[in-house]
């Protein structure tokens, strides 16, 4: 007999669902594993830490269950406004889910594993230890970092995987669905995610010119898509200061004209047709440090 088909809402006998945070660290692959499980790019990533800035929901729908993850911004120590609201982003998360997946890098666990670890000790949901880039370890380093981990998190046996190739992936997943309490379908069965289209592109831009600029650059870009026709998107790349304009922009506009052509790519790609693009850069002075332009770029409150 065909199952039935899900609806939102409704509540298929045995059906599992709950949220699903993914926190840890600036850069130990938390966009990667969202993105590898929807087998869809829904966050960016990069190797530059603090890539990802906003509470970015993904959603994993099959017929027996329904996992709303949150990909969060990297816990960190603070030193500025715009890093004191992305911990307030994660702190936020960890109280409104079931589950916690804690990822953190196999290549080493550290004080900031450590301090997130007691972070996540205060609250309530459940938490699985995530060990990411397996694929990169040596298998001694690998039985190191499993020990380090089990002795920040002691009640949880740590799992191995790669976000990168998805191996280990799978049973995470199970281990996640089997913690959810049973309960209704909470999203469309279709939705992959509550980002909007503009904010997805934003983030595409975004993403390009992280991944060309170095040092202290990528942590002062922001992107504002300031309109977006059928075939047209304008974009402004905000910078903090008239220095930073000049890198981004590069001799002649080269650097500009690369970051528009990598972001075309994939926004064209998540349309599904051909976009003109239309990129400026300009100067919002320390915007980091400044509740109005933290509000006007989306960052919290
Ligand atoms: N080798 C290897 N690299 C990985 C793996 N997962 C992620 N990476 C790389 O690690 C870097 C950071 O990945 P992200 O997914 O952006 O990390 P993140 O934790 O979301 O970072 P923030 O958003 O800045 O907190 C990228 O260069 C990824 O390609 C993995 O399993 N193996
Ligand atoms: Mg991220």
């Amino acid at each position: 007999m065909p199952k039935p088909k899900l609806e939102l809402g409704s509540a298929p006998e045995g059906f599992r669902s709950g949220f699903v945070s993914i926190i840890g660290r600036p850069n130990v692959g938390k966009s990667t594993l969202l993105n590898q499980i929807l087998r869809n790019k829904v966050a960016i990533t990069s190797d530059r830490p603090q890539t990802t800035r906003n509470a970015i929901r993904g959603v994993y729908t099959t017929d027996e269950a329904q996992l709303v993850f949150v990909d969060t911004p990297g816990m960190h120590r603070p030193r500025t406004e715009l890093g004191r609201r992305l911990n307030r982003v994660v702190r936020d998360t960890i109280d409104e889910v079931d589950v916690t997946a804690f990822l953190v890098d196999a290549t080493g666990v550290g004080k900031g594993d450590a301090f997130i670890a007691s972070e996540l000790r205060r609250h309530s949901a459940r938490v699985l230890v995530v060990l990411n880039k397996i694929d990169v370890v040596t298998p001694r380093a690998l039985a190191k970092a499993s020990a380090d981990a089990t002795a920040l998190l002691p009640d949880v046996a740590p799992f191995g995987i790669s976000a990168r190739t998805g191996d280990g992936v799978e049973d995470l997943v199970r281990a996640l669905v089997a913690a959810v309490p049973e309960g209704p379908v909470l999203y469309p069965p279709d939705a992959l995610t509550d980002q909007s289209q503009t904010q997805s592109v934003a983030e595409l831009i975004r993403e390009k010119a992280l991944e060309l600029t170095r040092e202290e650059v990528p942590h002062s870009i922001a992107v504002v898509v300031e309109d977006m026709t059928e075939d047209r998107v304008i974009a402004s790349i905000f910078v903090e200061r008239s220095s930073q304009k000049g890198i981004v922009i590069g001799k002649r506009g080269s650097m500009l004209k690369e970051i528009g052509t990598r972001a075309r790519r994939d926004i064209e790609l998540l349309l599904g047709h051909g976009v003109y693009l239309d990129l400026v850069v300009k100067v919002a002075p320390d915007w980091q440090s400044k509740d109005a332009s933290l509000e006007r770029f989306g960052y919290g409150s």
